[in-house]
């Protein structure tokens, strides 16, 4: 048996109960079956796979707090550090109640190579707990936050590791967890990402995401020979990366016209409001019919929906498997042309397949959502030599990382021989860099 599958094997049977962990390990191992063929005796006497796939370490850890009756409540929190060969630990922290320990391992598995693909010196984490921040007011979500640093702090530290924000964790969560870091530790240290701007935040972190996302979109296309311009573009979601995916959209000349939340969808055949959609989603936290009642042209329905809508592009921005073989057939059929994700594996592997084999040209998110993580790291940079730069020049750097990163992964696919397999050669690039670095520090 090869040396792939049997790590593959041994993965499964160790993590039976962790789906998404196991889904994450497949696509990543499966596509570098070149790379570690073609020099599997070293890759083995190392156990660099067993290695990649066995975290650092990880935590899990009570969370009580009191909500504004008086009840003392309790969730569950996370931290995952996967693996700090080429950086500190570095990943968001997710809040939504359908968080667990296999959730958390995907997205830390996941992010060791996205991080190593921005070239930047960042190692692979990530956290999070099943607190629902819906519904709660800003207190309870600040007795929560508080809670959850005191544990937390213990764990982390600018040299160490650091966590910003995913689904459920914006500036505000940051806000109330760097405030309680502050206070319990005394040091005030760049020890989160996504901080406000009054406080050792990076202008253009908000947007990062979204932006990078098109970014890197873009310039697959440019070298496809097509730009941005005119096309049709449909976006899931309607949280961060996805609000800033549709104001670049718009701005490089192209129609978005869709945009989903956990309970619905919306067909916007004007392209999407952005400002609307900022003051229902940012502001008054609120569902989209919200959106649809104060558009004309907009139609809202029920349920899941945005892949049966007609498109050039693609972009699922809300969260994983959302975009199921069904709706892999439905984009094909209707002539879409480009796949990229801002979410983390929102495409299910048999879709991506899928995909890829019906000609669409495919980004996962590993490449396609790296400048959010990307654009942390340049906080951190401006942290530590105290300075803040201006927003023209984190977004430039961020288009610069994002151009290259497509560059990157086109060259690993076709140095293996699989000119457009976009997947493989963000695999294969991620991997190339943690492994030579893993190997030169021994066995620790
Ligand atoms: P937000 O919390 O800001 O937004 C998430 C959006 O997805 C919301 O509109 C939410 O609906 C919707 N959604 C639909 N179904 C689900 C579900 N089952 N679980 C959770 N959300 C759902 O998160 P982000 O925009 O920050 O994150 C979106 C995706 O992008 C995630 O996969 C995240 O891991 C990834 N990502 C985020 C980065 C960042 O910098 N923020 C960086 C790289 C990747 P509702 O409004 O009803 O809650
Ligand atoms: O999935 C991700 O890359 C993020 N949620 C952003 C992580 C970060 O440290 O900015």
């Amino acid at each position: 048996m090869s040396y792939v599958d049997e790590v593959l094997e041994r993965v499964k049977a160790k993590n039976a109960s962790e789906p998404e962990f196991l889904q994450a390990v497949e696509e990543v191992l499966d596509s570098l079956r070149p790379v570690i063929d073609a020099n599997e005796e070293v890759y083995r006497r190392e156990a660099i796979l067993e290695r990649l796939t066995e975290p650092d370490r990880q935590f899990k850890f009570r969370v009580p707090w009191v909500d504004d009756k008086g009840q003392v409540q309790v969730n569950t929190g996370y931290r995952i550090q996967f693996n700090n060969s080429i950086g500190p630990y570095k990943g968001g922290l997710r809040l939504h109640p359908s968080v667990n320990t296999g959730i958390i391992k995907f997205l830390g598995f996941e992010q060791i190579f996205k991080n190593s693909l921005t070239g930047l010196p960042i190692g692979g984490g990530k956290g999070g707990a099943d607190f629902d921040p819906k519904g709660k007011s800003d207190r309870e979500v600040m007795a929560f936050c508080q809670s959850f640093m005191a544990e937390l702090c213990k764990y982390i530290g600018a040299d160490v590791d650091v966590p910003a924000g995913d689904i459920g964790t914006g500036a505000r969560e940051i806000g109330y967890m760097f405030g309680q870091y502050k206070k319990i530790k005394s040091v005030y240290e760049g020890v989160l990402t996504g901080k406000g701007l009054t406080y050792g935040g990076s202008l253009a972190r908000t947007e990062a995401t979204g932006y990078g996302l098109l970014y890197i979109t873009q310039e697959l296309m440019k070298c496809h020979g097509e730009s941005m311009e005119g096309k049709t573009v449909v976006v899931s979601g309607a949280g961060n990366v996805a609000i800033y995916a549709t104001q670049k959209a718009q701005q490089m000349g192209a129609k978005v016209v869709t945009c989903s939340d956990s309970t619905g969808w919306i067909y916007d055949p004007e392209g999407i409001d952005v400002e609307l959609l900022k003051e229902v989603k940012e502001v008054k936290r609120a569902r989209l019919t919200e959106y649809a009642a104060a558009r004309k042209s907009a139609e809202y329905h029920e349920g899941r929906g945005v892949w049966s809508v007609k498109c050039d592009i693609a972009l699922p921005c809300a969260t994983q498997n959302e975009l199921l073989i069904d709706d892999a057939k439905a984009l094909v059929a209707n002539g879409c042309k480009a796949v990229c994700e801002g979410a983390n594996m929102p495409t299910t592997i048999d879709a991506t397949k899928y995909l890829q084999e019906n000609g669409v040209w495919f980004i996962g998110g590993k490449a396609a959502n790296a400048g959010g993580v990307a654009t942390s790291a340049l906080e951190m940079t401006q942290n530590s030599e105290r300075l803040s730069w201006t927003f023209e020049e984190v977004d430039s750097k961020l288009q610069q990382i994002m151009v290259s990163i497509y560059h990157n992964i086109d060259d690993a696919a076709k140095r293996y021989g699989q000119e457009g397999n976009y997947v493989m050669g963000a695999n294969i690039a991620g991997f190339e860099k943690v492994a030579t670095a893993m190997i030169a520090q021994g066995v620790v």
